[in-house]
């Protein structure tokens, strides 16, 4: 607001619009003023606005392991219970085909005849991975299900870990998580092993579900 008074008057009242737009004037500016004094207060130092960011940082630092934790939770939760529905797909399979699918024809045999559909890996937004003894020749007698863990990279593989489908490696029901086993399949005590959420050197882990 600029004050455009000049000392001009007015042809109706000359004393009373010059002491009006005194007044005006006088009062635009000290308006002015406060609203400069206001604002200079108004702003935030530089230490305070560090202290602001280093408080937010520290909070996020809490916050963000918890939430990341919580959906690794959920996640895990869900990666079971898909386990345990083509499980059961893969053990009525056996029963109509005397044998399991082998890894080549993998989940395309279970489709739709004995589940409607293979859900996704949600730590890798892929499929599952399955793994089996059972080959074209020889109906097999066990099967693997595995998916990459919370670090979303494929650690547990057969060339890594050369399963012993016969031997006493073998598992049957969760592997890794915090409810599952954490040996079997040759992993134990290998860090990129089955996930262990108690143990920091297994985080890049897998979760698995072995079966019958
Ligand atoms: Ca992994």
């Amino acid at each position: 607001m600029r004050c455009l008074w000049t000392g001009q008057t007015s042809v109706l009242d000359e004393g009373a619009v010059r002491l009006s737009m005194k007044t005006r004037c006088v009062v635009a500016k000290r308006v002015k003023r406060a609203g400069r004094s206001w604002k200079k207060k108004e702003g935030f130092s530089l230490i305070e606005l560090l202290i602001v960011v280093v408080i937010i940082g520290i909070l996020a630092g809490i916050a963000i392991p918890n939430f990341v934790r919580a959906g690794n939770k959920t996640k895990i939760s869900r990666v079971f219970a898909d386990f345990k529905n083509i499980g059961e797909a893969l053990e009525a399979y056996a029963i109509d085909n005397v044998g399991y699918p082998s890894e080549n024809d993998g989940f395309d045999a279970l489709v739709p005849n004995y589940i409607t559909s293979i859900p996704e890996d949600p730590f890798s937004n892929a499929t599952y991975r399955y793994y089996t003894d059972a080959v074209a020749e020889d109906p097999g007698s066990a099967w693997l299900l595995v998916s990459h863990g919370p670090d979303g990279t494929e650690d547990v593989t057969d060339a890594a870990a050369g399963f012993g489908w016969a031997g006493a490696d073998r598992v049957s029901g969760q592997l890794g998580g915090p409810d599952g086993i954490l040996e079997g399949y040759g992993l134990a005590g290998r860090d990129n092993g089955w996930y262990d959420p108690e143990d920091p050197a297994s985080s890049d882990g897998d979760l698995g579900r072995g079966g019958p």
